[in-house]
């Protein structure tokens, strides 16, 4: 990534969301610092927005927050006056339809997490598929202490992360996690030191984008869905992209590449 130059992406976001583009890897930041990165409406459809109309040109997108914190969750300024029921249930299925978009997305998301990782910020980080902590970073879903619920998808998402025992505890009691307890409780797949998470996420989109597209569209999009199916059925929907993935010409190749020493051997990483 270091000898390519930013550019700007061609997408309309709103003022809280800022993007740009080095090669195939696209950098979305959370721009809303003054406000803790709490997501308001307009930077939630912004999501939408940017996950639906990323150019084909990026592979991999890396997602961080401004300032101290990742985000402080929903913007509570717009909740707290009383709304029709209807209203409330399609304020929290927007955000399903945001979350939606980036989970089966387009492309792998990595996100590099610090500070206050709250509420929905908590919901928008277990909606992306690898999550990178800075030692600053902690959990928390105070949610019960806000006397809301969860509407973000974490009832879904964050449960099957963390288990539902967690989750409970959480918002019972209102306790936090701690980047290493995060860790330990598979929030996060990678913890660093302060200030190395962005430099760690580049590292990695640079593995996503070696892969072939087949096979990171299938991680994304067919792994979750068969590991959430019955048995049997998992077992088929597993044997159809096993084999659509190997007959395609990228695996014919890099099988060929690997069997006439041409390919990289799987050796620990220091
Ligand atoms: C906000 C929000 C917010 C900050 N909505 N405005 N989330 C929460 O319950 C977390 C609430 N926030 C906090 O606990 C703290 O702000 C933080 C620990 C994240 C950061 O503390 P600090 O001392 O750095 O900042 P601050 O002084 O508390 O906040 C700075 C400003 O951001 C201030 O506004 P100002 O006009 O007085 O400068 C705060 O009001 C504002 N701010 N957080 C609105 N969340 C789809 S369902 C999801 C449900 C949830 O996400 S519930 C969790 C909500």
């Amino acid at each position: 990534m270091s000898d390519q130059q930013d550019e700007a992406i061609a997408i309309n976001l709103p003022p809280s969301l800022k993007a740009s583009r080095r090669g195939a890897i696209a950098h979305l930041r959370l721009a809303r610092p003054d406000k803790r990165n709490a997501l308001d409406d307009i930077t939630v459809e912004g999501l939408f927005t940017f996950f639906t109309q990323l150019p084909a040109a990026v592979r991999v997108v890396v997602l961080t927050g401004d300032g101290a914190h990742f985000s402080a969750g929903l913007d509570l300024s717009e909740i707290a006056n009383t709304s029709p029921l209807l209203d409330s249930i399609l304020h929290s299925r927007m955000w399903h339809r945001a979350f939606e978009a980036i989970q089966y997305g387009p492309v792998p998301v990595i996100t590099v997490l610090h500070g206050a990782v709250v509420g929905g910020g908590l919901e928008l980080a277990a909606s992306t598929h690898i999550r990178i902590a800075e030692r600053s970073t902690y959990y928390g879903l105070p949610e019960g202490q806000r006397g809301i619920f969860l509407g973000g998808g974490g009832s879904v998402r964050i449960t099957r992360l963390i288990g539902v025992a967690c989750v409970q505890d959480m918002m019972l009691t209102g306790r936090t996690l701690d980047a290493e307890e995060g860790k330990i409780a598979r929030i996060s797949q990678y913890l660093v030191d302060d200030g190395q998470g962005f430099a760690k996420a580049v590292a990695l989109a640079e593995k996503v984008i070696a892969n072939s597209q087949t096979i990171n569209f299938s991680v994304l999009h067919a792994l979750p869905r068969i590991a959430e199916s019955d048995p049997a059925s998992g077992l088929l929907a597993e044997s159809l992209m096993a084999a659509i993935a190997e007959n395609s010409p990228e695996a014919r190749q890099r099988l060929k590449d690997f069997l006439e020493k041409r390919s990289a051997k799987v050796l620990p990483q220091g």
